[in-house]
């Protein structure tokens, strides 16, 4: 998919540079570290590294296997300096995200390709299609939105708004609507007109409100009428600021509609980034994007060594 595969970029090596100024406000982690050089990773260094990492959103499990990971590549090979020492915790951190490091691909076939956006209220879903939107077009692929959160005239408008700056068609009904009718006749009209990309918005929900989460049900159950593969994508959006809780939310959307994917927004607003190593650990979900803020350029597929490296950055020159 040629959106994706521009690894390498000028605008990509620029998006990874902030990320690692906005993560944990470019502090970082591996300070327990520091004095690694030319030791042995002892119990006292690993406490240290634990607690760094728990203060970052990675959670117990994740963390345990950071550590464990840091051990084996540890006793592998001589860690001679500090940099040597900041390089493994990288590679750590980076096997523990790696096997979620899954960029969407848009296969040629089935075509529309529907993309199903589900989260709580405020993740960031209806920005994340504008930006989406607009990524795909550049990529060449013929893209429609489908106004699926009918519970507020404002959510309608605010994705005619992102439909209308990217010159990409919309399909709304009226605020009260039922999301699913919405879905379908978006669904419909983009096999019809051989769009590529329908890109659907739902309105926010919490995990435990269980009629809620039928809606979601029965949105994916109608879209099936149309093609029984659809929603090619069931993507979750998180808000990387609730630490621990997005893991809760991930988990129940995951058992109520099966998602197959997960981006994380707003890791330049507060996000301390740990929490996509706890999602690996526990979520066989594929992680597709980051986003790091509201403008329609502020999303790229995610990247393992790439994040991990925005985790552990080197010190600021002269600060050891
Ligand atoms: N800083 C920052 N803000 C973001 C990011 N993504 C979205 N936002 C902002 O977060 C707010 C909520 O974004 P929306 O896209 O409306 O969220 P939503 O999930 O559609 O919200 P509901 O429709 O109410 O459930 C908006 O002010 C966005 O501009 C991000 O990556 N970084
Ligand atoms: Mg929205």
């Amino acid at each position: 998919m040629p959106a994706d595969a521009d690894t390498g970029t000028p605008a990509r090596r620029g998006f990874f540079a902030r990320l690692k100024d906005k993560l944990n406000q470019g502090r970082g982690l591996g300070v327990a570290l520091d004095w690694l050089a030319g030791r042995k990773l002892d119990d006292a260094m690993v406490e240290e590294l634990e607690a760094e990492l728990l203060a970052a959103d990675v959670g117990i499990e994740a963390a345990d296997a950071v550590v464990a990971r840091l051990r084996k590549l540890a006793g592998a090979r001589p860690i001679g300096s500090v940099a040597d020492a900041r390089q493994v915790l990288r590679e750590a951190i980076a096997g523990v995200l790696a096997p979620r490091a899954q960029p969407l691909v848009i296969p040629s076939a089935p075509r529309p390709f529907l993309v199903l956006m589900v989260g709580v209220n405020g993740s960031g879903k209806t920005t994340t299609i504008g930006k989406l939107a607009r990524r795909y077009q550049q990529a060449g692929l013929k893209v429609m939105l489908a106004a699926g959160d009918t519970y507020r005239a404002a959510a309608i408008e605010q994705l005619q708004a992102w439909g209308e700056r990217n010159g990409v068609p919309v399909v709304a009904q009226q605020p009260g609507a039922d999301p699913a009718a919405v879905i379908y006749d978006a669904f419909a009209a983009a096999q019809a007109r051989g769009i590529d990309v329908l890109l659907a918005d739902t309105a926010g929900r919490l995990q435990n409100k269980g009629p809620l989460m039928d809606e979601l049900r029965k949105v994916v159950r109608v879209a099936q009428r149309l093609d029984p593969a659809a929603p090619h994508e069931k993507m979750i959006v998180l808000d990387a600021s609730l630490g621990q809780n997005a893991v809760v939310q991930a988990r129940e959307f995951h058992a109520a509609v099966g998602l197959t994917g997960i981006t994380m927004t707003k890791l330049d607003a507060g996000g301390k980034g740990g929490v996509l190593l706890a999602l690996a650990e526990q979520l066989p979900v594929p992680f597709r994007f980051i986003g790091l803020g509201e403008q329609a350029g502020d999303l790229e597929p995610f990247d393992a060594q790439e994040f991990a490296a925005a985790l552990v950055p080197d010190p600021p020159a002269g600060g050891g």
